[in-house]
């Protein structure tokens, strides 16, 4: 025990080991970030687009942070480590406290504004006047999709008649004439480069829709109907899965997006309304 001597100081090693560590660990992510080893699928739209630079907009901001919080971090661990001398105590700086806190400021809300079109342009802009209308209906453990048929209108709904065994899992009004063309099926179908504007229900629980290549994301809350925007650029088959924990079946509730030409999609279309 010798509490006035400071002359002896400890072992260099751990502050060192620690260090080295730190710098290691900032290379080894920013290799994983850098090299794309976890790449998300192309985008299939623009909102997409838009999403991915913002993601990495954000990246940036944050990993540059990290980088210079972790490299600070090892250099202090180094600098400061026990060479014997005597601790001191630094009771703060006011200065310095408010500055880092407004750059902080600045930084999110400014990501904040920059990004608030990726996200708003899918949910808050009115879809236009051309934009194909599909009702999404979620329920336990399956997606059912809806076109309203050649007269463009959805028929009435009511849930005393939803039965899935007599063929009905909406529940379709069969006494209200706008119904009876509507086209239900388990595959959403859309034409590529036209607005389409969903219709996200759900029967029972709060389900999700999410395709990864749309960046879209959309809770279905029961007792709501939720639009959400998109116009996909690329002809193709998406995976749509539901990402909200709905039950034990959860993790096979998905369904899929096939992107068609507009001709294959009036194809469809007159496919639907010959049956009867
Ligand atoms: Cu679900």
């Amino acid at each position: 025990m010798s509490g006035t001597r400071y002359g002896a100081g400890g072992s260099a090693a751990p502050a060192l080991l620690l260090a080295i560590f730190l710098i290691l660990f900032v290379a080894a992510t920013v290799y994983l970030f850098a090299a794309q080893v976890y790449p998300a699928p192309p985008p299939i739209s623009h909102d997409a687009a838009l999403v991915d630079r913002q993601y990495n907009l954000t990246l940036c901001a944050a990993g540059i942070a990290f980088i210079l919080a972790q490299l600070g971090l090892a250099y202090a661990v180094w600098r400061f480590r026990d060479r014997g001398q005597r601790a001191r105590f630094i009771p703060g700086n006011v200065a310095l406290e408010v500055l880092w806190t407004c750059v902080t400021l600045i930084v999110f809300v400014g990501l904040g504004v920059l990004g608030r079109r990726a996200w708003a342009d899918a949910r808050f802009v009115p879809s236009p006047s051309n934009a194909v209308q599909i009702e999404v209906t979620t329920n336990q453990f399956v997606y059912t999709f809806r076109y309203p048929g050649p007269d463009g209108k959805f028929g009435r709904l009511d849930p005393s008649f939803i039965s899935a065994p007599a063929g009905n899992p909406l529940g379709l009004d069969p006494n209200d004439g706008a119904g009876r063309d509507d086209a239900v099926v388990a595959t959403l179908i859309v034409p590529v480069d036209r607005p389409i504007e969903l219709l996200l229900r759900s029967q029972d629980v709060i389900h999700n829709f999410f395709v990864r290549e749309l960046r879209l994301q959309q809770d279905a809350v029961p007792g709501m109907v939720i639009p959400v925007n998109f116009t996909a650029d690329r002809i193709g088959t998406f995976e749509i899965v539901c990402t909200q924990l709905c039950g034990l079946g959860h993790n096979n509730m998905h369904s899929l997006l096939r992107v068609v030409s507009q001709a294959d999609y009036d194809s469809f279309l007159r496919r639907q309304a010959a049956t009867p």
